[in-house]
């Protein structure tokens, strides 16, 4: 019941003004009236209409080709980068090379190693080791990669959380969305780098080509907006299950990412997305996802109704 007690959320913000000053002046260029430490929820946004960022109403089949930066990017990428908009997701295969991996493995062994860094969800992964990490951090804000972003997003974007894998997540199919949110949608972005090769045996990340375009799916569509001092008592568990059931009804195929050593892989903020099962439990699945948002949209947490404390350094 604390869990969804929302005051205790808003008095823990209300200690981290910095972090949460953001959105202040997108609240006010969109007249929502909120104090920056207040819940927020697609509920809030419902009378509103966002603009659709560039390449969500664009092809960019048609039109990537032809933006300024697009010769920085090797050509061997272009017909990946192309294919944005109909899939929702770019595959750049031998982004980075063999040492600078290497350089992630070994730093990622250091933090963790000198308690820099802890394990969540049962010592599968670690959350924002980004802060910890000058090199991590530089993966994230790789030049190239960033101009990649700024190509499919058509402006800049901004790095708000890293997570490093040592196992595969096998996390549910989700979408992004349901967690770091954006208003207007869509203005969230993630990439995914393998840290060693993935096979059918450590548990890949799966996907499903072009479910980007399907509707955001919000706490209104599983009958969990709560009130307005408790948040809505459905589990996460029913989020899964009602996106289990919308990948029944659009009969969506699934695909796997058998990604090679400094593969890079590119999703969509509302690209449907999860880990497959480990068929060796055994065995490492090292990866790391950093998530990314624009400053020009408003940034929060769906589920949690939270908005996004971005630390910035
Ligand atoms: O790496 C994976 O297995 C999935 C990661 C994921 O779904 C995420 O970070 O949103």
């Amino acid at each position: 019941m604390i869990r969804r007690f929302k005051p205790t959320y808003w008095l823990y913000n209300y200690f981290h003004k910095a972090a949460l000053a953001h959105n202040i002046p997108l609240y006010k260029k969109y007249g929502i009236q909120k104090r920056y430490y207040e819940s927020i929820s697609a509920e809030d946004f419902k009378h509103l209409k966002g603009t659709a960022n560039k390449y969500d109403k664009l092809d960019s089949f048609d039109t990537i080709l032809k933006e300024e930066n697009i010769s920085k990017i090797n050509s061997k990428y272009h017909n990946t980068l192309r294919n944005w908009s109909k899939n929702g997701y770019v595959i750049l295969e031998q982004f980075f090379p063999e040492s600078r991996i290497e350089a992630i493995n070994t730093e990622v062994d250091f933090l963790i190693k000198k308690r820099k860094v802890k394990f969540q969800n049962k010592g599968k992964k670690i959350m924002f080791a980004f802060h910890h990490s000058s090199l991590i951090k530089a993966m994230g804000n790789d030049e190239h990669l960033q101009i990649v972003l700024k190509l499919l997003m058509g402006k800049k974007m901004e790095l708000f959380q890293s997570i490093n894998f040592m196992k595969g997540s096998e996390q549910p199919t989700h979408s992004d969305s349901i967690h770091m949110t954006t208003f207007p949608l869509g203005n969230l972005i993630a990439t995914w780098v393998a840290l060693e090769d993935v096979s059918l045996d450590n548990g890949p990340l799966h996907y499903y080509p072009s479910s980007h375009k399907l509707p955001y799916l919000m706490n209104e569509d599983f009958d969990n907006q709560g009130s307005r001092f408790f948040l809505g008592n459905k589990t996460y568990r029913t989020y899964e299950q009602r996106i289990t059931e919308i990948i029944k009804e659009e009969e969506l195929e699934q695909s796997v990412f058998l990604a090679k050593k400094g593969d890079v892989f590119i999703w969509h903020a509302n690209l449907l997305h999860g880990g497959n099962e480990m068929n060796k439990p055994e065995l490492t699945r090292k990866s790391v996802v950093f998530h990314y948002y624009s400053n020009d949209a408003i940034c929060y947490h769906e589920l949690t109704q939270r908005p996004s404390l971005r630390v910035r350094f």
